[in-house]
């Protein structure tokens, strides 16, 4: 048993945008961090300030995945934030591998840091595992069927773990959000500055910061709450598409 006032919170994908907010805002609220990502330089700059231990991760790779459940501990909340889109194709311009690494990152990976911290998460008196879901993981798109398999994917997998883990009384949380400007989007665009402002058009997006709020609200409830699935967008939006543009 983790008997330690001061609760424990593994964040993947915490070198930026969701991942590296959540980061501070947790660390303000009191807890202590674990973060993970593959860039190590953009995850120390996360950490250090707020003083909270990091490792390298990459969470397509079950031994990179192995070595940082190794480095974790103790862990009372893990949030899987790791993940993205990659293109906007039709189905029938499919790019396979977009496919698969979307499919390995948004839901392998989550399943391998579920498996790999579900020692420590039990050994929790009050475990919680937050996944960073979508409205494209409830809601189909045009040019979006990768993404779309892919949160979907993750949204089942929530939806299991629930069932799962109940008698355990392990949280599972799912945060579903729409537009965010976050570097999302130009990893979706391979880093093509024009095509991936062309989401936020018109809009006032949600930030990360908006997102991390809610990831804090959603794991600083009292224990026997659970919130299973929040979807949260700008007041723009009104379905994954459905934007209300001021052009
Ligand atoms: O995007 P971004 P967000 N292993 O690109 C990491 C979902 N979402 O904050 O490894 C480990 O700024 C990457 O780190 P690095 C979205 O699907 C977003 O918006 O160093 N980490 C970085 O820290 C995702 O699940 C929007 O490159 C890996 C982080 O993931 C989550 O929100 C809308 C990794 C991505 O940060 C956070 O994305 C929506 C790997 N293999 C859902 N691959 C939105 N922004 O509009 C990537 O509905 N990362």
């Amino acid at each position: 048993m983790n008997l330690s006032p001061r609760r424990t919170v593994v964040i993947t994908g915490a070198s930026s945008g969701i991942g590296a907010a959540s980061a501070r805002h947790l660390a303000a609220a009191g807890f202590d961090l674990v973060l993970g990502a593959r860039r190590l330089d953009r995850l120390a700059e996360v950490a250090e300030p707020i003083g909270a231990r990091y490792h390298e991760l990459d969470v397509c790779d079950n031994a990179s995945v192995d070595a940082f459940c190794a480095f974790v501990g103790s862990c009372d909340v893990l949030i899987n934030n790791a993940g993205g889109a990659l293109g906007l194709d039709r189905v029938e311009a499919t790019d396979e591998d977009g496919w698969r690494w979307m499919f390995e990152a948004n839901v392998l990976g989550m399943v391998r840091m579920v498996k790999g911290l579900l020692p420590a998460l039990r050994a929790s008196t009050d475990a919680h595992i937050v996944t960073m879901g979508s409205v494209a993981g409830v809601e189909a798109y045009a040019g979006g069927a990768g993404y779309n398999v892919a949160k979907h994917g993750a949204h089942a997998v929530n939806d299991v773990l629930r069932l799962e883990l109940l008698s355990e009384l392990i949280r599972v949380t799912e945060i579903a959000p729409g537009a965010v400007r976050t570097e999302f989007s130009l990893v979706r665009f391979d880093g093509d500055v024009e095509k991936s402002e062309k989401p936020y058009a018109g809009i006032t997006p949600l930030t990360a910061d908006d997102v991390a709020e809610v990831v804090t609200f959603a794991v600083t409830r009292p224990a026997n709450v659970n919130l299973d699935y929040i979807a949260m967008k700008p007041r723009q939006q009104a379905t994954a598409k459905v934007f209300h543009r001021e052009l």
